[in-house]
Formats: C-alpha cells, structure tokens, sequence
C-alpha cells in the first residue's frame, strides 16, 4: 500500500467519523450547547465571535464587526490572518474544512495560543455549523479569496477560490437551524451586553455590533483602551464613587495573566465580577478567592496600623470590606479546570497565589501611597461592620418571633410530597386566581406553589428598601428555607428549582423584576448556580375549525403567524392573564416538563435587571431622565 493510498484511507475514516459527529450535534444539541431555547440561539454568536477574539488575543486582529442581517442571519467578520486553508497534516483535508466538521477541533488546530474550556466556548465553530441551516465562510489569506459553504453542517460547496485579494481576514455567515431551535429571532440588547463585556476584557479591541434588520437599524462601535478598569466605571456609572480614582493591578508569570479593578460606591451592594479566559465565572473560583482574602487582609492591616481598628475590636469580615465594591477580576491561563454546577467555577489553584499575592502587595502599597482614597475606603468598611452589628443585635433581639426561624411553612404555600431538592420545584405564582390554576393544575408530587400578592405592588413609587423590608416576601424567604443576606445557605434550600410565573404583561414584568433583583441582591447564589427560571405561559390559544382538532398555543407573534397559516380562519383568543386559563391549560402550556420551555436567569440578566431597577427608583436624577427617554415606550407602559 503506498503512501498516497493511506492517506486517502485514512481521511475516508475520518470522514465518516465527522459526519457520525456533526449528526450527533443534531440528534442531541442539548450535550453541545446548554438550550435550544433563545440562549442557545445567542451562544452560537459567541461561539464564532470568541475564535475570533482568540485572533485578538495571539495579537494578529484589532477588529470585529457583528451584524443581525435581515432573517436573523448573523455574520461575524475580522481582519485577522484568516483560518488556515492549507491542507491539514493529520487529516489531508483543508483546515478550514476540518475547523467546520470536526468536533471539538477548536483551538487546537493552530498549535499556539491557549486552549480554553467551560460551558459552550472552545467547542468549536462545528457545532455552530451543525446547528445552521446554512453557513458560509470566506477567508482571505495568502492573496487569494477562498469560499464554502455547508447545510446542517454537510459540506455543499468545497473550498474554491474565488479572487485575488490584498487583505487578511475571515466572515462566517450563518443561519441557524429552525428545526433546532425553539426560537429564531435575535436580541440586539442581549449581544450588545456580551459585546461590551468582552470589549471590555480585550482593551483595544474594536467590536462593531450592527442590527441590519428592516426597521430597526441601529449600531454601536465598542472599543475599550481602559479594559476592565472602563468596565468598572460602566458599572459605577449610574452610582456614587466613594473615590474617584479606578484601582487596578495587573501580574504576569509563565504563560498565565491576572489584572483586577475596583471602585467603591455609596451603595451597599456588593459586585464582583471574575472571569477566566473571558468566560463569566459566577461561581468564582480560585482567582476570585484569591481576590477576596487578599482584599481582607489588606483593609484590615491597615486599618489596625492607622488604629482605625483597635486592640479589642474584631477583624473586619470579607462582607464588611466589599459592602459597595465594584470589582472585575479577570485571569488568563492554559488548561483552565472549570468546575461547579454551572462549569463556572475556576479550579486552577495556583491561580488563587497569583491573584492573593498580586491585590495584597499591590494594594498595600496603594493604600499607603493613596492616604485619601484608603480612609474613604476603611471608613466605609467600618461603617458595615457597625450596621452588621447592630442587625445582628436586632435579630437576636427579634429571633424568637422571626418568620426566618419559623418552622412551620406559610399558610399560601401547597407544598410538594417530595423532600429531596435535587428532584423538586416552586412556582411563585402572581395572584390567588392563577395560584389556584397552579394548584390544581400541578403534579404535587414534586411541584409546589406560592401565590404572591393578590394585587400588584407599584414597584416604581416605593421605596426599595421598603420592599425588601416588606412582609409580602418573607413567606417565599420561608418556603425556600435557605434564609436571607449574610447568613443566606444555598446547602438548605427546599426546592432545586424556582420558577418565576407571571403574566406576560407591565404589571407580570415588574414583578420579574423586582423579584429578580431581590434574589440578585439577597440570596444571590441562587442566580449564580442556576436556581432560578422564568416560565413561559403562550400568549394566545389557537382553535383550530373543524371536530377532533386540539387547540394550539403560540408563544409569541411569529408562533402565532405560523399557526394561522397551518389553520386559517382559526379561533384566536389572546391570553391576558394566568388567571384565564383552567389547571389543565396551564399544566400542558407551561408546566409540565416534558413540554415547557422554562428560561433559567443568568448573572447577566440579573445584572442588567438590577441596573434598571437601580435606575428607575435610584436618586440619580439624570440616569433616570436619560432612560426614560431611551426607552419611551416601555416607561408608558411602567406608569399603567
Ligand atoms: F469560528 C470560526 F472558526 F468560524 C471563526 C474563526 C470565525 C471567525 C469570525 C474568525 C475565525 C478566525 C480564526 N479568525 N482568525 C482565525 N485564525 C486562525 O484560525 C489562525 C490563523 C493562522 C494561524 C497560524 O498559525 O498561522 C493559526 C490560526 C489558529
């Protein structure tokens, strides 16, 4: 056998292994993209958009243009070498080939740069591809332009060659699949957010996000020489420094990189925001710890040297010192472990040295060089230690008749058989009538529900602090069992799942999101690993004509259009609330887990949803001002 024969053999092997791989991507895109739902749809962005941010990275591109095309067709360009198109050593096809029908060939094909890990990022643009009706690439490189294209991730046009060009760089076009997706349609506000954020972590790079859709073009150009320390004024923006001044450190040894940047704020909130190879790490993990005793250590020393602290006093707590801190930690390394529930955790331990070692000398060293900002910011922490204290001696004071210690569950709750919370779930239900659907409709087995409020509460006029403080929420403080703030254990919590069931109206919304921001502010890991969901009543029920017809129920107005196509002169009724539908509506339409799409809330949603919140009842008159008027139409509807 010669060795051309081999070779041919070989790649015919490989080929049916590629072809078993990308139709496994298709039969279960749950083992490669964590949802089909709107989520997924995003992740296949970020996907294509962090390879090219890896270019960045390897120092070969400054720029990259993401458009929404007219059909939600997503195209993503950059000027960077462009994929390779030579033809791969060990697979004797192109590597631009390989990168688009191999698993898993992300990263690894380029030799250099880091391999990175954790949820979707790092499995590769074949997935992407797999999960896209079509997708077509077109690389310049070399002097040449080179094209293919692909269907469900079948190759439909080989490489060509299709002119001469001076420039480098590569565009990936791609639509993703209906057949995959529950749903197709792009949130500009949602790539905008991760856009920023990963502008945000490569400081200097260019990320152009444009929506070319018809009737809502609109575009913004990202580009942050600050980094991470424009990420903490971003944050802060809408607040009230405590210093002025941006505090930031960076370190570099062998291979990895760590940087960090902090600002205090008048608020009481605590963000710190750490990530890993420009993944999100919710989590935390390593770098995060090493942050926060580093952090500890270094308010605590100096407040004993300047006898801000006396002898007796006790050690300021890791709360005590991040009580209004905004903080991005961000780290760089190779072979990053992700760990956790969520695989956002980082488990790299060298990392907690780097990162301990780095804030603690660095800080000290600003502290005494700062004298202005370091008594702003030990005063501050002194003052949380004292309101701890004296909540403390209130709650003890208290504890007896103390709702939290109660151990009978509130009268409202119809609570499930089930104990184990790995197998149970809480439906917090807006309203008695659509509670009482939720009841009967329920499997009671594992399902459980707490009707809240029988009427609506005006999140926009009260005071925040008034609502946390509102009776109205302890019973869901004491249903879920895991208690509140400081002393909040995740390990006591009842019900693996909170489901979030609320109209699909204003009133449905601002109880999303003052429960939302609740839990973003007071039981936060809640949020972080992956409690919390938002269920998703149809809004319209569709009656098809004719006997022996099942109705059917659109979730939104494109399900909607498709259904009356299907069923012309179908019965449309329009869902105004839970409360209309009967226990067995509600069951099949939202409920039940085989056939309920439920959107689980992350960070970043619970973020941006503190941020409005912070905005709309804030002091701040300007924010507020300018949202109002950017956002007009919804602000209408906040005062129905
Ligand atoms: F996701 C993707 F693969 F489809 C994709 C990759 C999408 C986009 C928009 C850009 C890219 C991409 C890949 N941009 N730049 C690169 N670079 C390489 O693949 C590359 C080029 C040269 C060399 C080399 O060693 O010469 C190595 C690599 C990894």
């Amino acid at each position: 056998m010669n060795e051309h024969h081999r070779v041919e053999e070989n790649y015919d092997a490989e080929k049916i292994q590629v072809l078993e791989g990308l139709e496994a991507v298709r039969k279960r895109p749950g083992m490669y993209i964590a949802t089909t739902s709107s989520q997924g749809l995003h992740h296949l962005v970020y996907e294509i958009v962090d390879n090219a941010i890896d270019e960045a990275l390897a120092g070969f591109c400054d720029r990259i243009t993401v458009e929404i095309l007219p059909g939600d067709v997503i195209r993503v360009t950059d000027n960077g070498r462009g994929i390779p198109t030579g033809v791969h050593p060990k697979m004797g096809i192109s590597t631009l080939e390989v990168v688009f029908t191999v698993l898993h060939a992300g990263g690894k094909f380029g030799g250099g740069g880091y391999k990175v890990a954790g949820g979707l990022h790092g499995v590769g643009a074949s997935v992407v591809n797999a999960l896209s009706e079509y997708l077509r690439v077109r690389v310049c490189n070399e002097g040449k332009v080179h094209e293919m294209a692909f269907a469900r991730g079948a190759v439909t046009q080989p490489m060509t060659v299709t002119g001469d060009t001076d420039l480098t760089g590569t565009t990936v076009e791609f639509k993703p699949d209906g057949e995959i997706f529950d749903e197709l349609e792009y949130d500009y506000e949602t790539l905008l957010t991760r856009m920023r954020e990963q502008a945000f972590l490569n400081a200097g790079v260019t990320i152009v996000l444009r929506d070319a859709r018809e009737g809502r073009e609109r575009e913004e150009t990202l580009c942050y020489e600050g980094g991470i320390r424009q990420f903490v004024e971003y944050i802060n923006r809408n607040k009230t420094p405590v210093h002025e001044d941006i505090i930031y450190f960076s370190a570099a040894r062998e291979g990895s990189e760590a940087e960090v940047a902090i600002q205090y704020n008048d608020g009481y909130n605590e963000m710190v925001l750490s990530f890993a190879n420009n993944i999100n790490t919710p989590e935390g993990g390593m770098h995060e710890t090493g942050l926060k005793t580093a952090l500890t250590r270094a308010i605590n020393d100096y407040a004993r040297k300047y006898k801000m602290l006396k002898d007796d006093d006790k050690n300021l707590t890791g709360d005590d010192v991040r009580e209004g801190i905004t903080c991005v930690v961000s780290v760089k390394l190779e072979e990053a472990q992700f760990e956790g529930q969520t695989k956002t955790k980082l488990g790299n331990a060298f990392m907690r040295t780097m990162v301990d070692n780095m804030v603690y000398d660095n800080l000290s060293a600003y502290l005494e060089e700062n004298p202005t900002v370091a008594k702003a910011i030990t005063e501050k922490t002194l003052a949380a230690a004292r309101a701890r204290e004296a909540a403390r001696k209130a709650r003890e004071a208290t504890r007896r008749k103390s709702a939290l210690d109660s151990a009978s569950m509130p009268g409202k709750l119809a609570d499930c058989q089930e104990r184990d919370p790995a197998l149970t779930e809480i439906y917090i239900v807006e309203g008695d009538s659509a509670g009482g659907s939720a009841k009967n409709g329920r499997d009671r087995r594992y399902q459980a529900i707490l009707p809240l409020w029988g009427k609506m509460l005006n999140v926009e006029k009260a005071r925040i602090d008034k609502i946390f403080g509102n009776e109205k929420l302890m019973p869901m403080v004491t249903a879920f069992g895991a208690g509140i703030g400081e002393e909040f254990d995740i390990s006591k919590l009842r019900y693996g799942k909170i489901i979030l069931m609320a109209d699909a109206d204003v009133d449905g919304s601002h109880i999303r999101t003052l429960l939302l921001t609740f839990f973003y502010r007071y039981m936060r890991p809640l949020i972080e690993e992956g409690h919390v969901y938002i269920a998703q009543p149809p809004l319209y029920k569709v009656a098809p004509r004719g006997r022996n017809q099942e109705p059917r129920y659109a979730y939104n107005d494109r399900q909607l259009a498709a259904l009356l196509q299907e069923f012309p002169g179908a019965d449309v009724q329009r869902y105004k609330g839970l409360g209309e539908m009967s226990p067995q509506q509600l069951w099949e339409t939202t409920m039940d887990p085989e056939t309920r799409t439920i959107l689980r809330v992350n960070v970043e949603d619970a973020m941006r949803i503190d941020q409005t919140l912070t905005i709309l009842m804030g002091e701040k008159v300007e924010p507020r001002r300018e949202f109002i008027e950017q956002n007009a139409r919804d602000v209408v509807n906040l005062d129905v």
